[in-house]
């Protein structure tokens, strides 16, 4: 007898692979599996590769960004550093402009010091001859020194001249040395000067030619005080026979008192110099 063995398990086989499979269940599993995992990969990668780029750019820019603050430093710097470097030059220059005025100015001081001795030298030897000129004009200690030949009286000198000039002239010859003609302001003066004129005629610094109105030589207003003139006088007289014009310039009469004549008149006149007191 025969026996015919079986095994169960072909029969289970051969009825499993002769199953006709589902299409859509296994076929569709398996290539969803088999596509899964590379596609979910790709699209990390993908998504990485956005994140790592949009980071990048980020970082790019930042870098840009930097590269460009860097830049403006470097620019900023380099424009310091020039700065810098004029300063230092111009402090250089300026240092050796200082020394340079160091030595002028210290020459400067040796020049003052030598005049500061001149300037007393000079002050020495006026004094002399203020002293001289005093004992020469008999003066008194204290009183102005005045020149050889002219007049103390208290802070001035007088000069009465015994040549004539016009008036013109004379008030140049009184302003050629340190002077001019006399300007008459106390009654202590008008007897001082009057006194060393009488029984002449004598130019005084007193003249209406300028503005038409009576004035001091220094331009000071003069008030006619009829006291001091001749009876009638000023009286801007046109007859004189002298030229052009009438009477401009007053002259003290041989008694003292003034007149008003024509300036190209020539008689003695009277200068008048502020004294010098040491
Ligand atoms: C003279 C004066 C002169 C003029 C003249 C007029 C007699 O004196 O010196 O200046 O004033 O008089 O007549
Ligand atoms: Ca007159």
């Amino acid at each position: 007898m025969t026996t015919e063995y079986h095994d169960d398990t072909e029969d289970e086989s051969s009825s499993f692979w002769n199953k006709e499979p589902s299409p859509v269940s296994f076929a569709g599993v398996s290539r969803l599996r088999r596509w899964l995992f590379p596609g979910l990969a790709a699209a990390f990668i993908l998504i990485l590769i956005i994140a790592v780029g949009a980071s990048n750019t980020k970082t790019s820019n930042r870098l840009w960004s930097m590269e460009k603050t860097v830049a403006n430093l470097t620019d900023s710097l380099s424009a310091a550093l020039q700065l810098t470097s004029d300063s230092v030059k111009e402090v250089n220059r300026m240092k050796f402009a200082v020394d340079n005025n160091r030595d002028q100015l210290s020459s400067v001081s040796e020049a003052l010091k030598q005049l500061s001795v001149l300037d007393t030298l000079s002050r020495t030897v006026a004094t002399l001859k203020c002293s001289f000129e005093r004992y020469m004009n008999n003066g008194t200690a204290g009183a102005a020194c005045c020149p050889v030949g002219w007049n103390v009286f208290t802070t001035s000198c007088y000069y009465f001249s015994k040549v004539t000039m016009s008036w013109h002239d004379a008030r140049d010859w009184c302003n050629g040395r340190e002077s001019h003609l006399a300007i008459l302001n106390t009654d202590e003066e008008w007897d001082f000067v009057t006194g060393h004129t009488t029984g002449a005629f004598h130019w005084v610094g007193l003249t209406d030619e300028r503005t038409g109105r009576w004035e001091w030589v220094n331009q000071t207003p003069y008030i006619i005080n009829r006291r001091r003139w001749m009876p009638g006088q000023p009286d801007s007289w046109t007859h004189h026979g002298l030229g052009r014009g009438d009477e401009d310039c007053a002259h003290l009469h041989n008694d003292g008192r003034l007149n008003d004549l024509h300036c190209s008149t020539k008689m003695r006149y009277v200068c008048q110099r502020h004294g010098q007191r040491s």
